[in-house]
Order: C-alpha cells, then structure tokens, then sequence
C-alpha cells in the first residue's frame, strides 16, 4: 500500500473529496427541487479517483472530462458556487449558465470541460496537448473518461495519434464498471481496459480508484512519463457511482448488494480512517473537513439562488465565435451567408415570438417557484420526462419521498438519459 503524503496535504485530499461529496449530494437534491434543470449525472463514490488525479496535476496542466464532471471542476479549484450557479442555468455559472450540469467549464483553471458526447472529449484531448507540445510548453493535458468510451472509435483514433506524435498526454478510464446499464463484461470484448492501446503503442495499468494515494502514485508517474518523455500512458482505475447513471435511472441492471459491497470500500470513509489510524489526522481535523464542506455547499446554493437568470436578449451570445468585429460568424464558414441563426437581428419574426414565449413561461414558473404556496413542490420538468419515457418502455415509475422539508420530491429512480 502507497505511503501516506504529509498531514497538510492528507487534510487537504480529505476535505476536497467530503467538499465533492458534499456538493454532489446537495445537486441532487436540487434538482430534485427543480432548481437545477437538463440532466444531472453524478459522480458520489468516484471522489478517490478525481481528486487522485488532479492533485498531482500542475496548474498549468489541462484537464477535460464527460458529463459527469462536476466534482473534477471543484477539484480543478474552481468555486463550488459558480459551479452550482451554472447548473441552476444562472448568469454566474461557469458558462453563465448556458451549458449546465454535463458543459462545466473553467479555462482559467485549465478545465476544459464538459462533453456530453461519449469518447468525444478525447481527440480534443489529443488537440489541447498537441498545442502545448506545438508551443513549446511542458503542460500535460488528462484526459478522463468512462469504461463505456473506450469503445468509441474516437478512443483508437485518439490512442494512434498521442502515440504516433507523442504527445504530452494522459488518458485515464474511470472504470465504474457500467455504461448506463451494460455492464464492463457485456460491452467490452477486452476487460482489462489498461491494455486497451497497447497496439497502438500506448502502454497502461490499473489502479485502485477508491483509494486516493494510489491513484495519486499512479497519475503522478504518468504525468512524468508525459511532461518529460513524451509518453502518453493509459490509466484505468477502478470506482464506482453509488447513485445511478443520471438522476433519473430505475438501476435494474445492479443489485442492492452490490452497491452496498462498494459503499464498505468508501473513499472517503477509508482514507479518514487511515489518517487516523496513523496519526496522520485527528478526529478534529476531519470533523472539520465535513464542517468547512457543509459550510462551502450552503453557501454555494445562496450564491446560485440570488444569481440572476440570463437576461432574453442574451440569448444568441457565446453561440459563435466573433472573428471580425460588427458581425457574428459561424466557425463553419462553408459560405459567406449567414447560416441559421447567426444574424439574429433579422430573425423571422416567428423565431422571435416562440422565443418570447418561452420566456413568458419561465418567468411565470419562475414566479411559481418563488411563491411560497407552491416553493420546492414543483417536480423537476425533465426528469418528469425522462420517468415518462422509462414508463413507457415498461420500467417501474420512481417512488415518491418526503425531502427533510417536508415537501415531496421525486426519488432517485427513474428512466432517462442525457
Ligand atoms: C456518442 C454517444 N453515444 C451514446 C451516448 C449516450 N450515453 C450517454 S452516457 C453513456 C454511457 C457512457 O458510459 P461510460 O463511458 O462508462 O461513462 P459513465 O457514465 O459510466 O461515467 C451513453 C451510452 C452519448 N452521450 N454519446
Ligand atoms: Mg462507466
């Protein structure tokens, strides 16, 4: 078993994971109170793996992830509060709440997404490293994804191209053993994802992802054998979601069991444990890792609440790329019309009304919501629809709960996507 780091940097993995965690846990419960909207994946019991990871990265260093990503922007450093902020699709998130829960995005801290495409953030990678490698500069970019990615085409694509030019890259699988709800075993002919580029050239290993310090050890060679041989190595570590694939999953293809077993092997609970037990960290010191991270959330859902919506006639911005002033222009330059939905100025007046409309609607459930008859009743749009969807495949319709406000909220089972 890996050495434990010293006491300040053991309190500080610590209280990033519980501040993850913390996080996690309260973004569903607000979208289950409908204020967060679109989907919401969450990543509880994966917190060894992110914060593993990123702790060992240098703040020059790139990072990009999936859909699940909330907790790798928190870990990036990026503030909790603009991270809720966005998936409440106000004005202060991180895309000024025009990207949601799976499009958290920080280029200041490096973070570079946010994909919702499966597999499709890792020739991205391959670009961000290529320009550092281009420029001269030693950042390495992490490129983190799940077991269901590496069968994309976009993976051996990616895998030949970080070889073939040695790029200053690191892949790492976040093995949580599912794809939605197939299992690593039934959507991989090879299971040991580690091995998965070799023939590209592209060597790997597998790592404890529920143990912060060996996934730290693991990433930190990787980012060595990157930044000074310009060798990308594929990682995979080994986790698990305790929630299901996204808020709205009936779990059908896992047992109860199972999930228990992982939840023995908490991240968080073991790594405390441990400090303790080596006088790394006292009960004190991780009593206030759990305190600082109730404090961070609570204060990151009134930022997010007293954060404005975006105004209407903000809605064409951050669409396009500006390339010359007094005009928008798409990057897909295929002609030098403008294409649909670039001059807005002119848009058809039947454009505009349906527009307006729905913004007439979401300040009419807006003032719903603020109206204390109906205050955090109202269920979640899209995951009513995804509970729809699943029913009409013959999937068992969510149970009801009553939230610690005594209001009913919607249980986290359900069918659904996103
Ligand atoms: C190209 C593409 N195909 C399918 C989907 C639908 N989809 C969303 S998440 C997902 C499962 C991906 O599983 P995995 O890569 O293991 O990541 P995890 O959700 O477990 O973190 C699928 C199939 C998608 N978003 N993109
Ligand atoms: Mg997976």
């Amino acid at each position: 078993m890996a050495n434990l780091p010293d006491a300040a940097t053991c309190y500080e993995l610590l209280a990033r994971m519980a501040l993850i965690r913390r996080f996690e846990e309260e973004a569903g419960r607000q979208y289950q109170r409908a204020r967060a909207g679109g989907f919401l994946h969450l990543a509880i019991g994966e917190e060894a793996t992110i914060v593993g990871v990123t702790s060992v990265m240098r703040p020059d260093d790139f990072l990009i992830g999936t859909y699940r990503t909330h907790g790798h922007a928190i870990a990036r450093g990026t503030e909790p509060k603009r991270v809720m902020a966005e998936l409440f699709g106000r004005v202060d998130g991180t895309s000024g709440g025009r990207g949601g829960s799976m499009h958290i995005f920080d280029a200041e801290k490096r973070f570079m997404g946010g994909y919702g495409i499966v597999g499709g953030n890792l020739p991205i990678a391959a670009g961000i490293s290529l320009a550092s490698q281009y420029k001269g500069e030693d950042a390495v970019t992490v490129c983190m994804f799940g077991d269901g990615a590496s069968n994309t085409g976009n993976f051996g694509e990616t895998m030949n191209l970080a070889a073939l030019w040695k790029l200053p890259v690191l892949f790492m699988v976040e093995n949580n053993l599912y794809g939605m709800g197939t299992s690593v075993e039934r959507h991989s002919a090879q299971t040991d994802l580690s091995k998965k580029a070799e023939g590209y050239g592209i060597g790997g290993e597998r790592l404890d992802g529920m143990d912060v310090v060996a996934v730290r050890e693991g990433v930190a060679e990787g980012l060595r054998q990157a930044r000074e041989e310009q060798r990308p190595t594929l990682l995979e570590a080994f986790t698990y979601r305790y929630k299901g694939h996204s808020a709205a999953d009936p779990e059908v293809y896992r047992e109860r069991e199972e999930v228990e077993e992982w939840q023995e092997k908490d991240p968080i609970e073991q790594f405390a444990r441990r400090c303790r037990e080596a006088d790394v960290l006292g009960e004190r010191e991780v009593e206030q890792a759990r305190a600082a991270a109730e404090e961070a959330v609570k204060a990151a859902v009134e930022f997010a609440e007293a954060s404005p919506e975006p105004a209407l006639d903000t809605m064409y911005e951050n669409l396009y790329a500006q390339t010359e002033p007094g005009g928008w222009y798409a990057v897909d330059e295929r002609s030098p019309e403008p294409h649909r939905g670039e001059d807005e100025e002119h848009m058809p007046a039947a454009a505009r009304e349906l527009a307006e409309a729905g913004a007439a609607y979401a300040e009419q459930s807006a003032g719903e919501r603020h109206n204390p008859a109906t205050h955090g009743e109202r269920p979640n749009p899209a995951a009513e629809r995804d509970v729809q969807e699943g029913e009409a495949e013959g999937v068992q319709a969510p149970d009801r709960e009553v939230g610690d406000e005594g209001e009913e909220v919607r249980a986290d089972r359900g069918e659904g996507e996103g």
